[in-house]
């Protein structure tokens, strides 16, 4: 028997458990070693059920996205074909009962719904998220996942790709029962009692795929598609996920699958799907950090402390809270603990209101922030993280206090986005203990934590903080101590490039709808006037940006500043704001732009839409290549994490550094050369772009030559 797949057997049923760490993904052998157990089960007549289930912490988690992965690249012998698999389990005369505990997923569900029964441990999960990886089920998932759950479900699954919880699976029919104590005496007694009970065991294939609410299915695909259109916008997968939900409805289950694998295999070669794998790997890459390991000695962090309650110190409290880590919140002033409060309270609200948590959950939540103005119990957290106002030498005052009050070892931790972390941590004493830990606001929600090492910053350190940014659902990315670290120092070009092609004749609102169409979230007018005119003023200045001889400055950002245009928050801007919050172009703002770049000397002209993109996205580009060359980032692929998960950019892209390498690094150079000759110095080539656009390399191939 494969060691892949353990067999016993308990009073007459045949328990087989997928063995196959760390998820149990259906890599090869996994399928075939099922199938044979399952054959020898069906003949064996001391075996009258079967019961299929995961060994270690989950039952399968899916396709072996690897495995995926060589096939979008088109190498490997491609994904698996479940088909004869699936079938052999439903059509066997003896039940199979699928036991799942962890997260079915994928593949994982899809071979859980050819079994004849479900049982659920309470906290299992079940989901169909091939969409974030740019794919679709591919092993029947789209055909007999509405036979069980209905159109509708069916298509918020494999187009949302959110998983469900047991419960829930359960009321929509996904599941028969959930399991009462331990999962496999569960399941082996309901597999036990269906073999006794006798007769025709539920075959999914032979349900119908309908509505479960009234109405057409035109209907049903129309709400489907205003879901894809509203949350992943530009994604081909959901489409063909509906495409083959349709199929479900309208063809039998033969002509059904086929039409899946068909979409499946154009999805799966597909430049986004791609991207996404890359995004997956990427992420869990983004955790290694050479000199960190299992065997780093970090201390676990039960309790945290806070400095500063304003809009940062809140939303970080509210990270921690929520993951069950007591916070102490701490600020100089009486009025500003109880705002702080009063903001989170508020947020909370929200919260409630939309039906994401009971007034019981937000009531134990705020129970474990603890509000004050002094240092009392900051000697019992293992980790501070101090959120005051950008300023240098309250930073400082902050972490000399911090080093009074607080036990040796104690991690303490900077949310600057701007200052350097080394003068920050000359002003305490134990440096190796500083660190920088820089959330995106709403910290609550953002997913982006970088962990900025400072010089002296110890790898135990550095393991404390991606153990918070995981238990806190962060994706915790490790840089380097430069200006603006990884994702601000990048935005800088990105964001000046944008205010120099207004100066030079496009407008902000045709600068923003091409950065929207190329696939940011947002234009960068727009998030400048979200983030504040004021705040890149002031750090322009701080940073004396456009200070040596000869540099272009931009002309107008400045001037609105001192027209008290701060964006969103005055009402006008970039744009201006009506009560709708909403940005309408402003000739206001147009007028003094072309005012200002006459008075400059700036030769107009018109833009064609893709230049836009190309002297946006490349200045971008050319400094996380320099970023990379420096030594502050790791890989290119960490870069592509910061820009996903922090700033907007399309996941169904990759990543900056990755877009870059789907453009070619050919290309890339000879632009940002000819950008150069054009306009100047601020364009020269990163010399890792050279290197590579030379050698025909890619980033990602930078990547893997430096990990082997
Ligand atoms: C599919 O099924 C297609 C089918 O429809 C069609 C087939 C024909 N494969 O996330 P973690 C690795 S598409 C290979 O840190 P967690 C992961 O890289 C698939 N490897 O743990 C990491 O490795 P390392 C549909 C996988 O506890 C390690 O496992 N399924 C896979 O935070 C631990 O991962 C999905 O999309 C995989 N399928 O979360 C599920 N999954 O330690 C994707 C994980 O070397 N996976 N790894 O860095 C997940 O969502 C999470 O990993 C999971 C666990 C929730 C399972």
């Amino acid at each position: 028997m494969s060691e892949l797949l353990n067999v016993e057997q308990v009073r007459g049923v045949a328990v087989l458990s997928v063995n196959n760490p760390p998820v149990n993904a259906l890599s090869a052998g996994v399928p075939e070693a099922i199938g044979a157990a399952i054959e020898v089960a069906q003949k064996d007549p001391a075996v009258q059920a079967i019961v299929l289930m995961g060994a270690g912490k989950t039952f399968i988690a899916g396709a072996d996205i690897k495995q995926l992965e060589e096939m979008a690249w088109g190498r490997g012998a491609g994904a698996p074909n479940l088909h004869a698999l699936l079938q052999q389990i439903e059509d066997g005369p003896k039940p199979v009962v699928m036991a799942i505990h962890g997260t079915a997923l994928g593949g994982g569900l899809e071979v859980a719904m050819a079994g004849h029964y479900r049982v659920a441990a309470a906290d299992a999960q079940f989901g169909q998220p091939e969409v974030n990886l740019g794919i679709i089920p591919g092993a029947e998932g789209t055909q007999r996942l509405p036979r069980l759950v209905g159109l509708e479900k069916a298509m918020e699954m494999c187009v949302g790709g959110k998983p469900v919880k047991a419960k829930e699976a359960l009321a929509a029919g996904l599941v028969d029962a959930i399991a009462d104590g331990d999962l496999k005496a569960s399941a082996v007694e309901f597999a036990a009692t269906a073999a006794k009970r006798g007769g025709a065991h539920p075959k999914t294939r032979e349900k119908k795929a309908e509505r479960r609410t009234p109405g057409t299915l035109e209907e049903a695909l129309a709400a489907g598609r205003e879901l894809a259109a509203k949350a992943r916008k530009n994604q081909t997968a959901p489409l063909k996920a509906m495409e083959a939900i349709q199929a479900a409805a309208t063809l039998t289950f033969e002509e059904g699958w086929k039409r899946e694998r068909q979409l499946f295999q154009e999805c799966v070669t597909s430049d986004q799907c791609r991207a996404l794998i890359h995004a997956f790997f990427a992420e869990r890459t983004a955790g290694r950090i050479p000199g960190v390991g299992k065997d780093t000695p970090a201390q676990p962090v039960s309790r945290v402390g806070i400095v500063g309650a304003g809009t940062m110190g809140g939303g970080i409290a509210m990270a921690c809270v929520n993951a069950g880590i007591p916070v102490l919140l701490k600020d100089a002033e009486q009025s500003a603990v109880d705002k702080g409060m009063a903001a989170i309270r508020k947020n909370y609200e929200v919260s409630v209101q939309r039906g994401r948590f009971t007034t019981e959950m937000v009531a134990e939540r705020v129970g474990k922030i603890h509000p004050q103005t002094d240092y009392a119990g900051f000697d019992s957290v293992d980790l501070v993280i101090e959120a005051v106002f950008e300023n240098m030498e309250l930073k400082k005052k902050v972490f000399g206090e911090l080093a009074k009050s607080t036990k040796p070892g104690t991690v303490l931790a900077s949310n600057t986005s701007s200052l350097n972390l080394d003068e920050i941590a000359s002003a305490a004493p134990r440096a190796e203990n500083v660190i920088g830990m820089h959330f995106f606001s709403p910290a609550n929600v953002m997913r982006l934590l970088e962990i900025v090492r400072g010089k002296e910053t110890s790898a135990a350190t550095i393991a404390v903080a991606l153990g918070v940014a995981k238990k806190i659902g962060k994706v915790g990315v490790v840089v380097g101590n430069c200006e603006g670290f990884v994702g601000n120092r990048m935005m800088f070009p990105y964001m000046y490039e944008a205010q120099f092609l207004v100066e030079e004749g496009a407008t902000p609102e045709q600068v923003d709808r091409e950065l929207t169409r190329f696939g940011w979230a947002m234009g960068i007018f727009e998030v400048d006037d979200m983030a504040g005119l004021d705040v890149a003023w002031r750090i322009r200045k701080e940073l004396g940006h456009f200070t040596e001889p000869g540099a272009r400055g931009p002309l107008v950002a400045d001037k609105l500043c001192e027209m008290g245009r701060y964006g969103q928050k005055t009402g006008k801007g970039w744009y201006v704001y009506g009560q709708d919050r909403k940005p309408r172009p402003d000739p206001e703002v147009l007028e003094l732009i072309r005012k200002m770049a006459k008075e400059a000397g700036i030769p107009q002209r018109e833009f064609r839409d893709e230049e836009i993109v190309e002297r946006a996205l490349f200045g971008l580009i050319n400094e996380g290549a320099k970023i990379l060359e420096e030594g502050y980032a790791l890989r290119a692929s960490d870069i592509d994490i910061v820009y996903l998960n922090g700033y907007g950019f399309p996941s169904w892209r990759g990543g900056p550094m990755f877009y870059a390498d789907t453009v070619g690094l050919e290309k890339v150079y000879e632009r940002i050369r000819q950008f150069e000759k054009q306009l100047g110095q601020r364009w020269k080539p990163a010399n890792l772009l050279k290197k590579l656009a030379e050698a025909k390399k890619s980033f990602r191939e930078y990547d893997a030559e430096r990990s082997a």
